[in-house]
């Protein structure tokens, strides 16, 4: 896989990458005083979620991750409001789409198979779609990336194979996404992948998401959950989701297109 600077890998290279090994790796793409950011606010939302998962006798296996990391004024809303990738994200869907999860993952040190959430291979779209471009993964590195801190493990082109291959098929194949800090790499979400151990002595942060078509639930209700007037980006409208919503009765139902709750042109 070549590491090319972001505006320079071709669109070509990007659909080649992306369709026969599933991935494709982008570096230099996020700056360093944001990835500063990133760092600090990860605490704070590790805090909240934390505190929302002892309440609900949910924090079994949830150490280091922290989810939805929207609608605060942090450097989250700031990484979402850049809309990194964007080009490539619309070339992967030939056409709209939106987030369906944004999630911050510390793989911290001295773990022995990476946190409990992905320490088994999977693939995060439970549907397999096959050919058909559903969903995307983002993991963005917010440190950098090593074997022995923990770089997920992935296995190049078993983003088409249908059923779960054994584990030591997978562990055989397995390629490592190793990057420097402010990497971003897109996954087919049907490839399998897993989080390894972090043998080092520092953290290894991630921010991941995913996106898909609009038509597909969002994990949380993002528009909801911001309200009307969050933003008056369009694209970033677009992408939370807010032109692809779910009418509730017939005042909603009954709109012009330009005001409709699920706009023309969503798929
Ligand atoms: O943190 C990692 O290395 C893997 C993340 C993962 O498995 C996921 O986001 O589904």
């Amino acid at each position: 896989m070549s590491t090319v600077t972001a505006a320079l890998k071709l669109p070509s290279e990007f659909e080649q990458e992306i369709g026969l090994l599933g991935c494709s790796l982008f570096e230099g793409v996020v700056p360093g005083f944001l990835l500063e950011g990133l760092r600090r606010d990860m605490c704070a939302r590790e805090k909240i979620c934390r505190e929302w998962q002892v309440r609900n006798g949910v924090e079994g296996s949830m150490a280091g991750v922290a989810h939805h990391v929207v609608g605060g004024s942090d450097s989250f809303a700031e990484f979402l409001s850049n809309l990194f990738l964007d080009g490539y994200i619309q070339q992967y869907f030939s056409g709209p789409y939106i987030l369906n999860s944004y999630g911050v993952v510390n793989n911290m040190p001295g773990s022995e198979s990476g946190y409990a959430h992905g320490a088994r291979f999977h693939r995060d779209v439970r549907t397999y779609s096959g050919s058909f471009r559903l969903m995307l993964n983002m993991l963005v590195m917010i440190d950098e990336f090593t074997v022995q801190n923990g770089a997920t493990k992935l296995v190049h082109g078993s983003h088409q194979i249908q059923d779960r291959p054994s584990d030591e098929f997978l562990e055989r194949h397995t390629a490592r996404a190793v990057g420097k800090a402010g990497s971003i790499l897109l996954f087919d979400s049907n490839v399998w992948h897993s989080s390894a151990p972090n043998l080092s002595d520092g953290p290894r942060r991630a921010l991941t998401l995913t996106f898909t078509r609009p038509f597909f639930k969002q994990q949380m209700d993002y528009p909801r959950l911001l309200g009307e007037s969050y933003t008056d980006d369009e694209r970033l409208r677009q992408v939370l989701g807010y032109n692809s919503r779910v009418p509730v009765g017939y005042n909603e139902w009954y709109q012009p297109p330009e005001r409709r709750m699920y706009k023309p042109g969503q798929g």
